[in-house]
């Protein structure tokens, strides 16, 4: 591949992939991940899918070409940041980490990240299962959801087999499905806001995270800016910050969305972030119209 069908971008931040999963959609996060020439980029958790170690762990070329592809970026001089999630959460155990091979040594591996963006504004970088109560206080119930999660998309992969072309995403019965369950469960977990609040806490006035396979950027006046990068199992999704700090999700089977903020000068007294922003999306697809209709963009099961 030649430069010329590089991008160049200041930062890109993709969560998600499952790696090891037989659901993971790795050639086309390959595509997308060739598509750019991040200086910085953030993986936000659940990379790969340890859950699957144990039995239908699956590995393809195109899992080894996307590790090969990320040290090829780190060589070239992309700075790589790892956060781990509830996936991948053995690489939260520092003893563990001291045995990756030597490649891997430049890559930074921590709970979670501040990044600042180019025009000053700070959003804190995590995966989000610590914010989910599932996860964190009846992890049974999101183990047995995951079960239910595979076998769903298992059925939505034979339904798209029989009935649809390349074009079409083939976990989109699934992510439908998915859409009608987090309506029930949103009160009991209000994933969004506990991520923005803690986000507040730590001086940042936005978040950034995966977890949920829910892509999405969401910014009221007077709160927090919430950015979820989205998945590479279903939704295939991916946010890319411009080197004019303009931040974009970009999608394979759905429109972007873009979201301009203004250039943060110095903080006020009481922490208010300006309210003078952008937020535009192409609200052709079904997705983006129900996403802009709707103000329960919270999560569904833990992912
Ligand atoms: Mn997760």
């Amino acid at each position: 591949m030649t430069t010329t069908e590089w991008e160049s971008v200041r930062t890109l931040l993709v969560s998600d992939v499952h790696l090891g999963s037989k659901y993971s959609q790795s050639a086309e996060f390959l595509k997308f991940l060739r598509r750019f020439r991040p200086d910085k980029l953030y993986i936000v958790g659940d990379f790969i899918d340890g859950w699957k170690f144990a039995s239908g762990w699956t590995w393809n070329q195109h899992c080894d070409d996307v590790i090969e592809h990320l040290l090829q970026l780190a060589r070239r001089g992309t700075e790589i940041c790892y956060v781990p999630g509830n996936h991948d959460s053995f690489l939260r155990n520092k003893a563990f980490r001291t045995m990756l091979p030597q490649e891997l040594a430049g890559i930074q591996i921590q709970h979670d990240f501040v990044h600042e963006m180019h025009n000053g504004w700070r959003f804190l970088v995590t995966h989000g299962d610590s914010f989910d109560f599932f996860e964190t206080k009846a992890q049974w119930i999101s183990k047995a959801s995951s079960c239910f999660y595979d076998a769903c998309l298992s059925l939505n992969w034979w339904l798209h087999r029989w009935t649809m072309t390349e074009q079409h995403n083939p976990y989109g019965v699934c992510r439908m499905l998915k859409h009608r369950v987090k309506r029930g469960i949103q009160f009991i977990s209000d994933f969004e806001h506990k991520l923005t609040d803690y986000a507040h806490t730590r001086g940042c006035q936005g978040v950034i995270c995966g977890h949920i396979h829910t892509p999405d950027i969401v910014y009221k006046p007077g709160s927090l800016v919430y950015c979820n990068t989205g998945d590479w199992m279903e939704n295939c999704t991916g946010l890319v910050e411009h080197h004019d700090g303009e931040i974009r999700l970009i999608g394979r089977y759905q429109d972007s969305r873009t979201l301009r903020l203004p250039v943060r000068a110095v903080e006020s007294a009481d922490g208010e972030t300006p309210l003078a922003c952008e937020l535009e999306s192409e609200p052709t697809s079904p997705t983006n119209a129900e996403a802009d209709s709707n103000q329960d963009r919270l999560p569904e099961f833990a992912a």
